[in-house]
């Protein structure tokens, strides 16, 4: 399938909308995401190898706000384990549909991989079975900052003994100057990788008020108060980290 370059906010647009995961922007993901993510091909390919560690068999390994089903396909390349499936679940139709496309070209090009199911649904009203591996990649700070507890709690009743969560978020610095550091040099890399101040000045307003990082502090609090009795940092490329939590 061809990879269309992100142009989305290279022209000046009247009123900036509220950024949403909709056509337009399933039509240029796999580029925008790349170009905006700092480690974002290092992150996805690593959790792939971290779930071959985690993942119990006859259990489910779940991709949570799969968008295109990056993770789900890293996780199909690397997990091994008897009686595994995965199930990718996002709450964009445009993504979901996407998401299938992108999947049945990887069955048609590989044998052997583990059985995937892809489900438009709502993580938050996700009914979780037994889990090894749950991966949210840059999904939860989509969510209300008040339901990111609960959630977290109930994908900790899901892992099972030997299990793990894998999460990725934008990162917010309580240090205002270290704060402002970090911003400027994500900004630099989005200039770096082709985006000009005018992409970047509108990107951000669209996403201001859907997005809303934590402090990798805040992270760590939240998954210790959700049950989970370890947080193990093992990627950070400027603002952005990812995490593994044992139960
Ligand atoms: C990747 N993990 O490529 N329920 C289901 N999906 C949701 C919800 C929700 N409540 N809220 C947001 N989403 C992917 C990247 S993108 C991150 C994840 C980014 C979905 C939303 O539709 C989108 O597809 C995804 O979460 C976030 O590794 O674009 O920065």
């Amino acid at each position: 399938m061809p990879r269309q370059p992100d142009r989305l906010f290279a022209t000046p647009l009247a009123e900036v909308p509220d950024f949403a995961f909709n056509e337009d922007v399933v039509r240029v993901f796999p580029d925008m995401i790349k170009r905006s993510v700092p480690g974002y091909p290092t992150i996805v390919e690593n959790i792939g190898v971290l779930a071959a560690q985690f993942a119990q068999p006859d259990t489910t390994l779940y991709d949570l706000g799969s968008s295109l089903g990056a993770v789900t396909q890293a996780l199909r390349r690397h997990v091994r384990t008897e009686s595994c499936r995965v199930v990718a679940v996002d709450n964009s139709s445009a993504m979901v549909e996407r998401c299938s496309e992108y999947l049945k070209a990887q069955d048609s090009m590989f044998q052997e991989l583990l059985p995937v199911e892809v489900r438009e649904g709502d993580i938050l009203q996700l009914q979780f079975e037994p889990a090894s591996v749950i991966a949210l990649n840059f999904t939860l700070q989509f969510i209300a900052p008040e339901q990111r507890l609960a959630l977290l709690s109930r994908i900790r009743h899901a892992l099972v003994p030997g299990g793990a969560l894998i999460l990725s978020e934008k990162l917010r610095f309580d240090d205002p100057e270290e704060h402002t550091l970090l911003t400027d040099l994500h900004i630099a890399f989005k200039r770096a990788n082709g985006y000009s101040e005018l992409e970047i000045a509108q990107k951000r307003s669209a996403i201001e008020n859907v997005m809303k990082p934590d402090s990798l502090q805040e992270n760590r609090e939240r998954l210790l108060a959700a049950g989970f009795s370890k947080v193990l940092p093992w990627f950070q490329c400027l603002n952005f980290a990812s995490m593994i939590a044992l139960p």
